[in-house]
């Protein structure tokens, strides 16, 4: 039994890096004390305002955020840091090293209904001479750290520092997060893929050949049978992949021409991205690798394919062609 703690040590991670991971731990750890609580906490249901992304906000959304941004403002290490649920970045301690993004609560339809939902942190460094929102504009290869934490029948957090991608899982009597798997690998081959399928229609048409051939089974091109989940809560569909593998798409649609991509680059797509690299995966928009782009803004959002490496190299061929 290792914890989060004597991990960062034994595995050398830079110190203060390791004392930043260990309050986004007490993040997680504080939020899923709150979601097990359920409607005894208080926590379900919508608040009357609306986020910068025009979506309602939960209450949970909004707790979750302030008690992160709180804690994140009062580590001496942390710059500033940027929300999905915040309009503009907010600046924390001149003297830090270090710029979190994060969604404080990804899968937020899920809170009402009792299922999976989560918190996602990436870490940059802080840059000279550059401050606000400017000094968020790095690629996703720069990230410091990135991880996920799963408020699921356990608590679970998915952890890369660079060195590969670890899980931890909360124990309740000691509230530390203990290792359970120090080397995350994602299969290369699966005969599983995550999409709302709901949104078919309004796909390219690269996805729509793909997704068709999947379904299409043994009678089709790929010949063998694939199957699909949709847990709706990106950090969910994620952390199924890093378990047993698994292709993962929101692709770029036309349901809302204004909106042609529903993830937020840094909130989500780079974090994760990171994480499934980690563990031997890929992480494109079908068109670029998602660690390399570069961002305009902190609210953009991203087309992603994500999972195990031959399925998702297959399924850029599609985009290829
Ligand atoms: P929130 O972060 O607003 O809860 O959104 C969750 C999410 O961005 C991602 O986690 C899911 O994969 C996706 O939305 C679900 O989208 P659908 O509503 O199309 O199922």
């Amino acid at each position: 039994m290792s914890s989060l703690h004597a991990q960062l040590q034994s595995r050398n991670v830079d110190p203060e890096l390791a004392s930043l991971i260990l309050t986004l731990a007490e993040c997680g750890s504080a939020i899923s004390t709150l979601v097990r609580g359920g409607a005894l906490s208080g926590i379900l249901g919508a608040t009357e305002s609306e986020n910068v992304q025009g979506e309602t906000q939960k209450k949970l959304d909004v707790i979750a955020n302030d008690l992160i941004k709180e804690r994140l403002s009062a580590q001496p290490l942390v710059q500033a840091l940027a929300s999905e649920e915040e309009d503009h970045s907010v600046d924390a301690n001149p003297a830090g090293r270090f710029l979190v993004s994060f969604d404080p609560l990804d899968g937020s339809s899920n809170i009402d209904i009792n299922s999976l939902v989560g918190t996602i942190f990436s870490v940059l460094p802080a840059q000279s001479g550059v401050s606000g929102e400017a000094a968020f504009m790095q690629p996703g290869r720069n990230q410091l750290a990135a991880c996920y934490i799963l408020y699921g029948p356990a608590t679970v957090m998915a952890l890369t520092t660079g060195q590969g991608t670890w899980m931890f899982t909360l124990d309740p009597q000691t509230d530390t997060f203990v290792l359970s798997d120090g080397q995350v690998q994602i299969p290369q081959q699966t005969g599983e893929f995550a999409i709302n399928a709901s949104n078919q229609r309004f796909w390219q048409p690269a996805m729509q050949r793909y997704i068709a051939d999947l379904i299409a089974g043994k009678e089709g091109p790929r010949g063998r049978n694939f199957n699909m989940r949709w847990i709706a809560a990106m950090v969910g569909d994620v952390h199924r992949v890093l378990s047993r593998g698994g292709l993962f798409t929101y692709p770029q649609d036309t349901k809302n021409p204004a909106k042609p991509y529903k993830l937020r680059l840094m909130y989500e797509a780079n974090p994760m991205a990171m994480l499934v690299e980690q563990a031997g995966g890929v992480a494109s928009t079908g068109y670029e690798t998602i660690l390399d782009i570069e961002p305009e803004q902190i609210h953009q959002r991203v087309a992603v394919i994500l999972g195990s490496k031959d399925e998702v190299e297959t399924c850029l061929d599609y985009h290829k062609a």
